[in-house]
């Protein structure tokens, strides 16, 4: 009971998640202030625009991943997984040459050392309009936090692309919503009807790219959806990565027990939580 008890303490998000930018602001500066203090991110070649909230870069080293994605059985259906998104686990290995691209651009954007929530492969068939992350929404994990699209085959205008509002614009859409009683938070899922009201179809970015590409997208300050009905599948790689004091971390208790990955950036898997949610990346970068 009191190890229940002791654990909604460390993950109070499991009972109350503050999800507006406030809120989740409020939450990090709290966690940031009460958990250790890290040094300063390391300066970054690629920048990702504060008020944009999103960057797309390019990247070396995605081929290697190919024999690893040739290999899966996409067959079995895990229960986490959505029909129209379905996911699978890269181990941290085949990835780390990636990761190490990325990292310092998104530690200078989220402002703390990153976790990397998980690796993954993601294969969307687009046959099927049933909702979630089909609709508009943001993400409620954190303040600030990075999601990395790269695809594994081309991805263009007809293979339900990942699509955005930038930050700025997502704020102002995001305020008018809320002004007009439609939300109360970020993550509420809302449909083409109401929100094309709010934003110019000139103002949506479209996520689509060759290989080598990727997109760095901070999806708790950009509405975004994705993996919606379209003529051909979907097929990328994607990395998300959140701050060290995001609400899915926990607020005390981390085991650092695990080597140093890079210079500045210390790496610890969150074993418990790791195993609870089936995350084996979950590390601090
Ligand atoms: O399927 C997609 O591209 C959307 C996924 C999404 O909402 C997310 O990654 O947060
Ligand atoms: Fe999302």
């Amino acid at each position: 009971m009191f190890g229940g008890l002791r654990t909604k303490l460390k993950y109070p998000n499991r009972f109350y998640r503050p999800d507006t930018p406030v809120g989740a602001a409020i939450y990090y500066h709290f966690a940031k202030f009460i958990t250790e203090r890290r040094p300063p991110p390391l300066p970054a070649q690629v920048s990702i625009p504060k008020n944009k909230g999103y960057i797309v870069s390019s990247i070396q080293g995605i081929e290697t991943l190919s024999a690893h994605v040739e290999g899966i059985d996409w067959k079995y259906n895990n229960p986490y997984e959505k029909p129209f998104l379905r996911i699978r686990d890269v181990p941290f290995d085949k990835i780390k040459h990636l990761a190490d691209q990325i990292l310092p651009t998104v530690s200078a954007y989220i402002g703390s050392l990153p976790v990397l929530a998980v690796a993954q492969v993601w294969k969307s068939p687009n046959t099927e309009d049933i909702g979630g992350s089909q609709r508009f929404h943001m993400d409620g994990e954190d303040r600030r936090q990075v999601k990395c699209f790269l695809p594994l085959k081309t991805i263009d205008h007809d293979s339900g692309p990942f699509c955005l509002l930038p930050a700025d614009i997502s704020s102002r859409v995001f305020k008018a919503l809320r002004r007009d009683g439609h939300i109360k938070r970020r993550n509420t899922k809302i449909s083409d009807e109401i929100m094309t009201r709010y934003f110019d179809p000139s103002e949506l970015v479209e996520i689509t790219g060759e290989p080598g590409t990727v997109a760095m997208v901070d999806t708790c300050r950009c509405y975004h959806f994705g993996s919606r009905l379209a003529s051909k599948s979907r097929l990328l790689f994607h990395l998300h990565f959140f701050s060290a004091y995001s609400m899915e971390m926990p607020l005390w208790g981390r085991m650092f027990d695990d080597p140093v990955y890079g210079a500045a950036h210390l790496m610890f898997p969150v074993r418990r939580r790791a195993e609870r949610s089936r995350r084996l990346h979950q590390k601090i970068l």
